[in-house]
């Protein structure tokens, strides 16, 4: 079969968006070439000397590794150059960063969140970390730029995707019309189509959560940690436990072999740990394009209102099965604490 590429592949898809003129299409292949320089880089750091801290610490406190700044750095640059974006927040920056600053972004009608690097703590240990983005359109672009444009629903996402720089490095998107899968072929520099309409498993038998967590989670969660590991075979039970403790990656192996990942609320992360607008929201949009579900408590995750850039909220994503079992889970813990 023909090798189609990326580039390929958002032209022929031009047709999916009737009222751009090209302009998306320009902005995930600019985002495709900055995903091909943090490859290159990802791919060495054990040889440059770019591994380590350089000192700093991002928005989240974190000590910030020097491929994150670096990857970071690569996606503003190639947005920025692009034209098309307008607006960028980031992980890595407490602010959002307004290009219509910069002469060539005026006219940019999208807005980027992005965690050009996420699971960083796993870079110097050789496992695989990603880029997230989620892209939204600006509701009124003759107007000056206001950064609470941003803060749209998840549901109002032109497009989203992850890179994940694995044993293979792979660029997964969804526009709204399904979801794809590109891998990059490195000796033609090109990513190119090969999981073709990505489908999740309406059932999985790996549940991924970090356990450390288990005495801070709810009851619910607790209840529906033990249903995993108990034996009945009519539901292929004990799941598998799976965590790497880098989202994209338990993510991607969830799509691709279906499962549920949780990172709930607990007593130190109340509102859970990960990031709404650029590892929540991007993530729900590709796992219910492929046919999943991804809940924070009872609500779809692309149903919460954003208020701030960094804001947190709890996550229960995967197979559509698994993720309602836990809800029933919640159901009941909610109609006991009702009844106390
Ligand atoms: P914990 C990585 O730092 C990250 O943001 C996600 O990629 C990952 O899923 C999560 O945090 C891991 O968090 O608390 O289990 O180490």
């Amino acid at each position: 079969m023909a090798l189609k590429t990326l580039g390929q592949f958002i032209i022929e898809k031009q047709a999916d968006f009737p009222y751009a003129k090209g302009e998306l299409s320009r902005l995930l292949r600019d985002i495709g070439i900055a995903a091909k320089v943090i490859n290159r880089e990802v791919n060495k750091a054990g040889l440059a000397d770019i591994l380590g801290e350089n000192g700093d610490h991002n928005v989240q406190g974190e000590a910030q590794k020097k491929l994150d700044v670096y990857a970071d750095e690569q996606f503003i640059e190639a947005l920025s150059r692009g034209g098309e974006c307008c607006y960028i927040a980031s992980e890595e920056h407490e602010e959002g960063i307004d290009l219509t600053k910069r002469s060539i972004s005026t006219k940019g009608k999208y807005m980027v969140c992005m965690d050009p690097l996420d699971g960083s703590s796993n870079i110097d240990l050789n496992v695989s970390v990603g880029s997230i983005f989620s892209i939204y359109r600006r509701k009124d672009p003759e107007q000056p730029m206001n950064t609470a444009e941003i803060l749209q629903f998840g549901h109002e996402q032109v497009a989203a995707g992850y890179i994940i720089y694995g044993s293979s490095t792979m660029l997964v998107y969804t526009t709204g019309k399904g979801v794809n899968g590109f891998t990059l072929d490195p000796s033609i520099g090109e990513f190119c189509l090969s999981h073709p309409n990505m489908r999740i498993p309406e059932e999985g038998n790996t549940y991924s959560v970090n356990e450390g967590n288990y005495l801070k989670f709810p009851q619910y969660i607790k209840d529906y940690i033990k249903y995993c590991q108990m034996e009945d075979l009519a539901t292929d039970r004990p799941y598998t436990s799976r965590y790497i403790g880098s989202m994209v990656a338990d993510l991607h192996r969830t799509l691709i072999i279906g499962g549920i990942f949780l990172y709930p609320e607990t007593s130190n992360y109340p509102s859970g740990k990960l990031r709404l607008l650029y590892e929540c929201n991007p993530m729900a949009f590709i796992i219910e394009q492929a046919g999943g579900m991804a809940l924070s408590g009872q609500q779809r995750v692309l149903t919460i209102k954003p208020t701030h850039l960094h804001q947190r909220t709890p996550i229960i994503i995967g197979s559509t099965n698994m993720v309602r079992k836990v809800q029933e889970f919640m159901t009941r813990d909610q109609d006991t604490s009702e009844l106390l």
